[in-house]
């Protein structure tokens, strides 16, 4: 456990490659990589919001702090991902437009892949549109869209007037998070469901697939 506290302190600090050395020790001692992001890695996130909403810290120290958990993430990928599995489903995921976060739907991305989904993802920033047409183009049974601002939140509901615009929303399910999302928002403005973190993500997405 110790090793997870400094697994979370260099990420606070935004120390990458201790990050990295970090983790890939905890690996290599056997430790969990599901148990490495919840207790290691978004403990130091939250610490950094926290300092961030304090004033404490500023963006290009939170920028640095996210990229050190990007970098954790990254080791920690592999490990998370199957092998050789037959996919199970196609989510087209992304950030909706406006919003540049995406540590968060990385994870997201990650656990999906990590459960055989095929992860179409857009990246950040994604309109209404563009969303739309991926779910035609790749023939996904999911959409997944993560907003971290109170800002964009809205973009979700424009997103899903823009399936139905294309004639897509009988044919997608449409699954939101984010920080800032809540399971009263998703049903105000009528996506198929919400989920509080990328594991349970993984959870709404088989559950509306019946599988
Ligand atoms: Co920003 N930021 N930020 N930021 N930032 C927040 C979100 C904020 C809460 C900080 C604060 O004030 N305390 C605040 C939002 C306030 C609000 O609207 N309610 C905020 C703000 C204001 C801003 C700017 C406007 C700051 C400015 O410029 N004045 C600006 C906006 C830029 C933009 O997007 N247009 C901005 C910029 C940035 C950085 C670029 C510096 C950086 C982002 C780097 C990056 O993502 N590559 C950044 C960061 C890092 C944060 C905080 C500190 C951390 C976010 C994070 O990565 N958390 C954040 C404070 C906080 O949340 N504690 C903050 C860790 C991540 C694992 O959690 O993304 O919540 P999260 O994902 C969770 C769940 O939400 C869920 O699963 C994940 C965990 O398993 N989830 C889903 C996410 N998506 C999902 C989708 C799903 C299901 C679950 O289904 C599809």
């Amino acid at each position: 456990m110790s090793d997870f506290s400094a697994i979370t302190k260099a990420v606070i600090a935004g120390r990458a490659n201790e990050v990295k050395e970090f983790i890939s020790a905890a690996l290599t001692q056997g430790a969990d990589p599901g148990l490495l992001i919840s207790e290691a890695l978004i403990p130091g996130m939250n610490t950094v919001g926290e300092r961030f909403r304090n004033n404490q810290m500023y963006i290009p120290e939170v920028l640095i702090a996210a990229r050190a958990m990007q970098s954790g993430l990254a080791v920690l990928k592999p490990h998370l991902v199957e092998q050789n599995v037959q996919p199970v489903g196609k989510i087209v995921l992304g950030t909706v437009k406006g919003d540049l976060h995406d540590i968060g739907k990385n994870l997201v991305g990650m656990m999906f892949e990590g459960a055989g989904f095929e992860v179409i993802d857009l990246g950040v920033n994604v309109d209404a549109e563009k969303f739309a047409a991926a779910v035609e183009e790749h023939g996904a049974q999911l959409l997944g869209l993560s907003a971290l601002l109170t800002t964009t939140m809205p973009q979700m509901q424009k997103t899903i007037a823009a399936l139905e615009e294309a004639g897509l929303r009988k044919k997608v399910y449409v699954l939101i998070g984010g920080a800032p999302v809540t399971q009263e928002y998703a049903e105000k403005i009528g996506a198929d469901g919400y989920a509080p973190d990328a594991a349970s993500a993984v959870v709404k997405a088989r559950e509306l697939l019946g599988i």
